[in-house]
């Protein structure tokens, strides 16, 4: 029976090949099929940096339990229905690192990541920085929820705190760290990375109430303006090692701010090599 299947498809695809090599106007009206493929995402970033929630934003889903080959990682899984003209569904895994040591994701490969041969199936890479850390509630383990609490931490000292959250950031992706996490995942599959500036809404806030002297219309540019020079690095490494589709995204995950619109923009490669 699949045989029989298997033919019908291969007779469909030749005559589909003929119908669009004479027929130049239909050939991006061709559905794109990629039912039953999965893509592949890593995040890369300090803790707190705000991955996990990122992730959890996209997939809107909780953690998988089943798949967890180390303590290093996580692995989140969803089911996702993509607006790209017409409605498709796509399987999509993230690798979520814990972002303490940049070994890990060196040294550990998960299973679905890789192909029963060693090829590495990651399809994009997230880099994740962002411009307030995690905070404790003074004298405890207690982590402040509260963004109001946040925005008013932050504009106490808002340049000396905000410059060394990046520098921090800059400590942990640097030039070698690139360099080694791209001869890591790097494989035909690789196609695409992002620099994803998270917690753009406590910039917005502290705007807003007029905490800081950025006016609204400035702030992105404030917020790229902090991590141009990793911006910088990273399309570097982009260009070395052949990688065309690099963009930076700022971004606010607990808010769910352009969390799709950037996820869509970052998988649009992937989508087209099933076209
Ligand atoms: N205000 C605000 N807070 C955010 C945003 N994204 C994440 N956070 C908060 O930042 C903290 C860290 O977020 P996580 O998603 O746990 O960060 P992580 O990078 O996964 O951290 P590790 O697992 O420790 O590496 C949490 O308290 C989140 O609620 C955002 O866009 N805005
Ligand atoms: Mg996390």
């Amino acid at each position: 029976m699949e045989l029989i299947f298997g033919i019908i498809k291969l007779i469909w695809e030749f005559f589909w090949a003929i119908f669009t090599w004479f027929n130049p106007k239909r050939k991006n009206k061709r559905p794109i099929s990629f039912a039953g493929k999965t893509c592949r995402i890593v995040t890369y970033g300090l803790n707190g940096s705000g991955k996990t929630t990122i992730i959890k934003s996209i997939i809107s889903q909780e953690r998988l339990g089943t798949e967890l080959p180390t303590s290093n990682f996580e692995l989140y899984e969803g089911d996702l229905t993509l607006d790209i003209g017409r409605k498709k569904r796509l399987k999509v895994i993230f690798a979520d690192y814990k972002g303490e040591k940049p070994s890990q994701i060196v040294f550990s490969d998960p299973e679905s990541m890789v192909a029963p041969g060693g090829e590495k199936l990651i399809n994009a890479l997230f880099f994740v920085v962002d411009v307030i850390p995690r905070l404790y509630r003074k004298g405890t383990s207690e982590i402040v929820q509260d963004d109001n609490t946040l925005v008013q931490w932050l504009v106490q000292d808002f340049i000396g705190r905000v410059d060394k959250r990046v520098a921090e950031h800059k400590l942990y992706i640097t030039k070698w760290n690139i360099q080694l996490l791209f001869s890591n995942l790097l494989s035909r599959h690789f196609k695409s990375v992002r620099l994803l500036i998270n917690k753009f809404d406590i910039l917005e806030e502290a705007s807003a109430q007029n905490l800081i002297e950025l006016k609204h219309a400035e702030l992105e540019n404030f917020a790229r303006g902090l991590f141009s020079d990793l911006e910088q690095e990273i399309r570097e490494a982009c260009m070395a090692n052949g990688i065309k589709d690099f963009a930076v995204e700022v971004i606010s995950a607990k808010k769910d701010v352009r969390i799709r619109g950037m996820f869509t923009s970052a998988i649009q490669t992937y989508i087209e090599n099933f076209s």
